[in-house]
């Protein structure tokens, strides 16, 4: 069993890689997913994060956005805006069908991962993979700026994230715990890989919730190859989608497969990196990870699968 850390779109096209290799090569996939993105909007529980790995592992993503449902309308939205509503945050009529489900179930008592579930087999999504939200209690991102403390939504969405980040929270870690089914996934995988997720708001949550980092250190699968493998989501010094190179500049990191790999450094034994940056390697290995240099762009799902093959094929020897 592998499993993977995830947060939005560039997360989502790696998990769709490894899903795509099993159960052939990989017999199970569990991908661990930031859920700090979460928030409440026109009373609906949006998880953005879950949504777009879901989606994108559906088959049913949308191919321009990388979230949302492909070919979605707005006849909801547009209704929404005659009533006054600000409109910002786009919510698809299809789209809208996963919150009201999520925000129903978790009212009538079911958890995260419990919805998280449903919502994933409603979908289609086989047996083998397993979709689970990183934590089921709340979890607010927060980032600092000049503008103060936002809400991350407010500042992804709404302010275009052109604020620039000093520093972020994530409010309530302090009080939650990784779900049984996250730790468990974590213990037993004979490989843990982390997406190309911003590593600060997207995998940083996951690693910051108390027992994951431990989780992942101690191991506990008999079965080789054990290792933790990490796919830089910085190519030649930026980010091919959001705010991951700029927040890492903000925050005083060095914005490069280099700053990346820093941030996991103790945790991870393989580090990829593109073609591009393979100059980096030497600094890569000076981290004590064994720099593995391919191509990572996933624009296309023969991508995904040619680099997650790339991995397994690494890591078995
Ligand atoms: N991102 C945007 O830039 N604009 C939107 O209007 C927007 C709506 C949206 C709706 C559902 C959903 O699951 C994601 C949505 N996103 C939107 C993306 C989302 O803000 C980001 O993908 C994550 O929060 C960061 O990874």
């Amino acid at each position: 069993m592998w499993a993977a850390l995830a947060g939005g779109v560039g997360g989502a096209k790696l998990a769709r890689g490894l899903a795509a290799i099993a159960p052939n090569e990989i017999d199970e996939l569990r991908v661990i997913i930031n859920t700090g993105d979460d928030f409440a909007l026109h009373g609906l529980q949006i998880a953005p994060d879950v949504d777009t790995v879901l989606y994108t592992l559906a088959g049913i993503a949308n191919p321009t956005t990388g979230w949302g449902i492909a070919d979605d309308t707005a006849s909801a939205q547009a209704q929404l805006a005659r009533m006054g509503v600000d409109t910002w945050f786009w919510l698809g009529d299809r789209d809208l069908a996963t919150h009201i489900m999520r925000t129903h179930w978790l009212a009538s008592g079911f958890t995260l991962t419990e919805v998280t579930e449903r919502l994933a087999r409603s979908l289609g999504i086989a047996p083998h993979i397993t979709l689970l939200p990183m934590t089921d209690a709340p979890v607010a991102t927060e980032v600092q700026t000049p503008a103060g403390w936002l809400a991350f939504q407010d500042y992804f969405v709404r302010r275009h994230h052109a604020d620039p980040v000093r520093a972020v929270r994530f409010a309530g870690i302090s009080r939650a715990l990784p779900t049984t089914a996250t730790v468990t996934a974590l213990r037993a995988a004979e490989v843990v890989v982390f997406c190309p997720s911003n590593p600060i708001v997207s995998i940083g949550p996951i690693l910051t919730l108390r027992g994951v980092r431990q989780a992942i250190e101690h191991r506990e699968a008999e079965a080789h190859p054990r290792c933790c493998v990490a796919v830089s989501p910085i190519i030649g010094g930026r980010a091919l989608k959001g705010p991951a190179d700029v927040m890492l500049a903000s925050m005083g990191f060095e914005s490069s497969a280099v700053g990346v790999a820093r941030l996991y450094e103790g945790l991870v034994d393989i580090f990829v990196l593109d073609e591009s940056d393979a100059h980096l390697a030497p600094q890569i290995a000076d981290l004590g990870m064994r720099p593995l240099v391919a191509p990572i762009i996933m624009t296309t799902p023969e991508e995904s699968r040619t680099l997650a093959r790339r991995i397994h094929r690494a890591v078995a020897v």
